[in-house]
């Protein structure tokens, strides 16, 4: 789910520096804006950034073992870290320099010895873009009512997840869950009332997520879709059981739907070996006709 930031404070800076004396002198000038990590090689920096992307990187020319070029190099080719900035922190730049530093994907470069004014601006400017570039990444991923995964990012992630389930050999499921009676709702309780049980439905889902990459999907309206990457027909059938209880347990009163509060119908489809279909779309019928089918058995419930 989405969550706000504000400040620098929680931004992560990795300092990429051999020198234990310009380490020292780095996370001084530093202290007090962001957080600051140090690695003392291009390989650990590597290393670092797989387990714990950080927001802005600082690194050295010279390095024992690769070069701080060479390092920048192999980070921007690195799928989900490419957008770490990255600033050179180095000593004597010459024009051929400044050159390989630009062409390595750098975003920057700070002279040595190092100004405190200079390295602090340079930072807070860097760590500003960043933030706001994540910001813009996740209100374009984020539904900004339900604060679940948007149709758009749905749309993307799901043919990606589906092509890449069929090169695996993996099966992949998805579920498709639709709020029973809502317009009924809406016309009793209001359009107000409508949002915060959305909202509330959308996060009793959210709940029910374990695995990392399991991802929640408002479709539409008042319709979710949950993409189970390697995730077998029952067991997807007993996530949407979960999906369905969770909802109920909410206790949302609706006085016009069977149950006498707010509840969900699922569907349920997986591309397996067995049973395989062309595409995303061809699979997502394939859940709605179980969504429909759960309907029109009473709703309350998920079928496969
Ligand atoms: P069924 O059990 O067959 O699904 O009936 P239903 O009334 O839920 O289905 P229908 O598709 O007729 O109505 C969906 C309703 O969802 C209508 C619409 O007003 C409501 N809805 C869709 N998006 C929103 C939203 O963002 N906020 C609110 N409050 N209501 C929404
Ligand atoms: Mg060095
Ligand atoms: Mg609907
Ligand atoms: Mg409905
Ligand atoms: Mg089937």
């Amino acid at each position: 789910m989405f969550k706000e930031i504000e400040d620098l404070s929680e931004s992560l800076v990795l300092i990429v520096e051999d020198s234990m004396l310009t380490q020292k002198v780095i996370s001084c000038f530093l202290e007090g804006i962001c957080s600051v990590q140090m690695v003392t090689s291009g390989e650990k920096a590597i290393e670092f950034c797989r387990a714990t992307p950080p927001d802005l990187i600082l690194m050295d020319w010279v390095l024992e073992g690769m070069s701080g070029v060479e390092a920048c190099k192999q980070l921007q080719d690195m799928e989900g870290l490419s957008d770490i900035p990255i600033i050179f922190v180095t000593s004597n730049i010459s024009e051929q320099q400044q050159d390989l530093c630009w062409d390595a994907g750098a975003v920057d470069f700070i002279p040595k010895p190092i100004v405190a004014k200079t390295l602090i601006n340079r930072v807070k400017t860097h760590l500003k873009y960043k933030q706001q570039a994540d910001t813009l990444k996740r209100y374009s991923y984020y539904d900004g009512l339900t604060k679940v995964f948007n149709r758009r990012f749905f749309d993307m992630e799901g043919a990606r997840q589906f092509k890449q389930s069929v090169r695996q050999q993996h099966t992949c499921s998805v579920v498709m869950l639709d709020i029973d009676h809502f317009k009924k709702f809406n016309d009793r309780y209001g359009h107000l009332n409508g949002d915060d049980a959305l909202k509330a439905v959308a996060s009793a889902i959210d709940g029910e997520i374990r695995r990392p990459m399991d991802g929640v999907y408002r479709y539409g309206g008042e319709e979710f879709a949950i993409l189970l990457p390697d995730t077998e027909p029952d067991g997807a059938k007993q996530l949407a059981d979960q999906f369905v209880a969770a909802v109920k347990a909410l206790g949302i009163v609706h006085e016009d739907s069977d149950s006498g509060v707010v509840t969900i119908s699922a569907g349920v489809a997986s591309n397996t070996r067995g049973e395989c279909y062309q595409d995303l779309e061809a699979l997502i019928a394939a859940a709605d006709e179980a969504l429909y089918n759960a309907k029109h058995q009473g709703r309350n419930r998920a079928c496969v």
